[in-house]
């Protein structure tokens, strides 16, 4: 059996860092974990193969040699998908297809042969055993929540981990919170469920053997959600693993309760961890109670921000507008506490109902849902009748974004951060990449770049200020690069 293992490309969205990685000569920034995970659960004698078309294209040469095709994708990539999916269908494969935008938009891919949904460790064995005996029904569903101590490590060997920005690993899943915008209690649960420490350092050691040295995003919904068996047994042992290979930056998602615990803090530092990205969402209380984010309440959350970033960790901070609670001063409020907090990745989106979470249901009793979601709620579109005129809210939007990346607000907000951010210093691997991405970022954003001035008076005042910071000071304003064309984009 020769299975095709396909990954749809992801829009020019903010996640995408699609202008930010031609400065590094890398293609896309992240490896489809869920399909290699998936890979590593397949009979050992089927040959597989990878197309992730975020790195290379589909080829015709491509589907001739498969047998049947795997395609997983989330609901960003829906658009890329169709495409790809109606031709493998013409050129007569047999599609299998799984992960997040099918499990929750199944029917809309009519010429998919085989839905295996939810996650793959309960679902794949079911579909493989009637597969084999020919009487493979078409969707396969559960709601049972695999114990992920059973889940094989990725198959690293069929990516060309070279073209990646950085690599990806997963301790645990589910959340013990309960936003109620949020997809992913629906479907991992509030019970975290992690690996086994052996099982994280053994993916590690696989990607090390690659030859890895750069950075790794621990996927986590929140890291942080099983704060015990972090302490006392993955991250000692994570920073015994960092003494032999010195220069690997971890980062990962948390929820804000994390500047709570400076024990935490210090270990996940001392573990390698310098970024984490926490669900801020508004600086309203009213918006807060509205989505049920109990955590983020009745706190300074600038204070927290502040304490997290001198205990070594870069704040990236999703933030949302769009809440029944919403007035239009919400867009001068979220600009005012970015800007004060330092956050320089600040990912704001427009509130969107994703089919399966609490807040379409509750949208949906209220005749309120109007569409599809586009799965990106950076592109200053939603899929529900707002409280707040819609013009209101949109044009507001883009004007909040636009506002947040102007090279004056934004090279404000970097060296705000770098006041107050202490890292450890953790000696990095030299690259070739870091004196090309010093130049291109010199050519594009100090020569050609509107904001030229800003630039190098940030690099004048960071050489002069926070001297070991340049090369971060350099990375921030590739990243806002990035982020300007891309909320530009979304703006058109
Ligand atoms: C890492 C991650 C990212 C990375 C993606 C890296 C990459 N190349 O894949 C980045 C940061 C880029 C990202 C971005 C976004 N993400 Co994201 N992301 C995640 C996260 C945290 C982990 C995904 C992961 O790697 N999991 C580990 C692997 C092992 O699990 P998995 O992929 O789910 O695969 C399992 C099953 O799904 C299944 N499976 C998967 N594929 C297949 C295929 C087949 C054939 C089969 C049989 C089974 C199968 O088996 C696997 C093992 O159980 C998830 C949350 C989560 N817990 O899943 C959100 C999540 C996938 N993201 C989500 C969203 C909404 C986004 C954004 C739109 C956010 C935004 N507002 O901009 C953007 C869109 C991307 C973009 N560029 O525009 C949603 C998706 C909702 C949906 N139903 O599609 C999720 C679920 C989080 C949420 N809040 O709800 N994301
Ligand atoms: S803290 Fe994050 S992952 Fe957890 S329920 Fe809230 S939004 Fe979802």
């Amino acid at each position: 059996m020769k299975v095709l293992l396909l990954y749809p490309e992801f829009p020019d969205t903010f996640w995408s860092f699609k202008h930010a990685l031609k400065f590094i000569g890398k293609k896309a920034a992240f490896p489809p974990l869920g399909l290699l995970t998936v890979a590593a659960m397949l009979p050992a004698a089927w040959e597989k193969r990878l197309v992730d078309v975020n790195v290379r294209q589909l080829r015709d040469r491509d589907l001739a040699w498969a047998d049947v095709v795997f395609v997983s994708a989330m609901i960003a990539q829906r658009d890329s998908a169709r495409p790809l999916i109606a031709r493998c269908h013409a050129a007569g494969k047999t599609i299998v297809a799984g992960g997040p935008l099918f499990t929750i938009a199944a029917e809309q891919f009519p010429e998919v042969d085989h839905f295996v949904l939810n996650e793959a460790e309960v679902t794949l064995p079911d579909f493989l055993r009637d597969w084999a005996a020919g009487v493979a029904r078409r969707v396969y569903t559960a709601t049972e929540l695999p114990d992920i101590r059973q889940t094989p490590a990725p198959l690293w060997e069929l990516a060309d981990l070279r073209r990646y920005a950085s690599m990806s690993v997963q301790y645990s899943r589910g959340c013990p919170f309960d936003c109620e915008f949020c997809n992913v209690t629906a479907m991992f649960g509030h019970r975290p469920r992690t690996k086994s420490t052996a099982q994280v350092l053994a993916e590690l050691d696989s990607l090390v053997r690659r030859g890895w040295h750069g950075t790794v995003f621990f996927v986590d919904d929140n890291f942080i959600g099983n704060k015990r068996a972090l302490k006392e047994d993955l991250l000692p042992a994570l920073i015994q693993w960092q003494r032999g290979h010195r220069g690997i930056p971890f980062y990962t998602e948390a929820s804000i309760n994390l500047a709570d615990d400076a024990a935490l803090m210090q270990l996940m530092v001392a573990a390698g961890f310098n970024q984490v990205f926490i669900g801020i969402e508004t600086p309203e209380a009213a918006g807060l109670v509205e989505c049920n984010k109990r955590q983020n309440q009745n706190r300074d959350l600038v204070a927290d921000v502040k304490r997290l970033q001198r205990a070594g960790l870069e704040v990236q901070g999703g933030f949302i507008v769009g809440f029944d609670s919403d007035s239009p001063s919400i867009f001068q409020r979220q600009i005012e506490f970015i800007q004060q907090s330092g956050i320089v990745t600040a990912m704001v989106g427009l509130l969107q109902a994703v089919p399966g979470t609490k807040l379409h249901q509750r949208l949906a009793r209220q005749g309120r849902l109007c569409g599809d979601t586009t799965g990106n709620n950076a592109d200053g579109t939603t899929n529900f009748i707002t409280r707040m005129n819609r013009d209101t809210l949109v044009t507001g939007y883009h004007r909040l974004t636009k506002h947040l990346y102007e090279p004056r607000q934004f090279y404000q907000r970097i060296r705000t951060f770098l006041r107050d951010y202490r890292p450890l210093r953790i000696p990095g691997r030299w690259s070739w990449r870091y004196p090309l991405a010093f130049v291109r970022a010199g050519i594009r954003l100090g020569i050609i770049g509107r904001g030229r001035f800003q630039y190098w008076r940030l690099l004048v005042w960071t050489l002069f200020r926070r001297p070991t910071l340049v090369p971060m000071a350099v990375t921030l304003s590739i990243y806002g690069h990035h982020f300007r064309k891309s909320y530009r984009g979304a703006s058109r």
